[in-house]
């Protein structure tokens, strides 16, 4: 199978070369879809002879979706350029795509474990309302998933490109799961350790991002199953 890698990227000049330098061997195609960076992000991306677009600079979502329009290969995994994910674990997702034949694996926190879900308040909440989100999902599909908001996963780009993807933020990697269920997708996991963003800032904002989500849980469970 040959590999699309896609890094969403804004504003993460402080890890993005070490992204690169550690993954890239990992895939057939490697492209940088960039959210309107400043500080030299996309100008990194190039150098290191990545497939650079921009997006409409309405979120990760909408970069995501450029990038499912874009890929050259039959398979695409999504990791984000803060360092949080170990390029190491891309041959893995991507056996798992083969050898369980899915649609759909996700590199699942709860299984590898992750360095961002304890220690504050904040990251408590987040974690619970991701916990929240995960058990609607499951109880509406019927399915046992321990992670539906990773951003570090495979999926096969044509199953992608007919999932009819609309989100333009982080509410993405909901909502591409939900769709893949509602089609009848087979959607599996493997465990995949986070690690804390290496440098940067966090682009995710907690108090807008949750109504999105809950809007898009609620409009995709009344959906009914149907074929693609
Ligand atoms: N193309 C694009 N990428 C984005 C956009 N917003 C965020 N990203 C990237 O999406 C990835 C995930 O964003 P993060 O800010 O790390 O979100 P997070 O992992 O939930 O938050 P932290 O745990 O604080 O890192 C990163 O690689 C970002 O650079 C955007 O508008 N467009
Ligand atoms: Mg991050």
């Amino acid at each position: 199978m040959g590999v699309t890698l896609v890094i969403p990227t804004k504003n993460e000049a402080a890890t993005l070369q070490a992204v690169l330098e550690s993954s890239m061997s990992y895939a057939d195609e490697t492209i940088v879809v960039d959210g309107g960076s400043s500080d030299g992000s996309k100008e990194i991306a190039t150098a290191f002879g990545a497939r650079v677009l921009v997006d409409s600079g309405d979120g990760k979502g909408a970069g995501l979706r450029l990038a499912i329009e874009e890929a050259g290969e039959d398979t695409m995994v999504f990791m984000d350029a803060d360092g949080s994910h170990d390029p190491g674990d891309i041959p893995r997702l991507v056996a798992a795509l083969q050898d369980r034949d899915l649609d759909l694996v996700i590199g699942s926190r709860i299984r590898g474990g992750s360095d961002e879900w304890s220690g504050s308040f904040g990251r408590f909440v987040r974690m619970m309302g991701s916990h929240m989100i995960l058990i609607a999902i499951n109880y509406r599909w019927g399915i046992r998933l321990t992670d539906c908001q990773n951003g570090f996963r495979a999926i096969r780009t044509d199953v992608a490109r007919r999932l009819g993807l609309k989100e333009k933020g982080f509410a993405i990697e909901q909502e591409m799961v939900m769709r893949c269920l509602i089609h009848g997708c087979r959607v599996g996991e493997i465990g995949c350790h986070e690690y804390e963003r290496r440098g940067g800032a966090s682009k995710l904002n907690l108090v807008t991002v949750w109504p999105d989500i809950l809007r898009t849980l609620i409009m995709l469970s009344l959906q009914p199953r149907r074929e693609m």
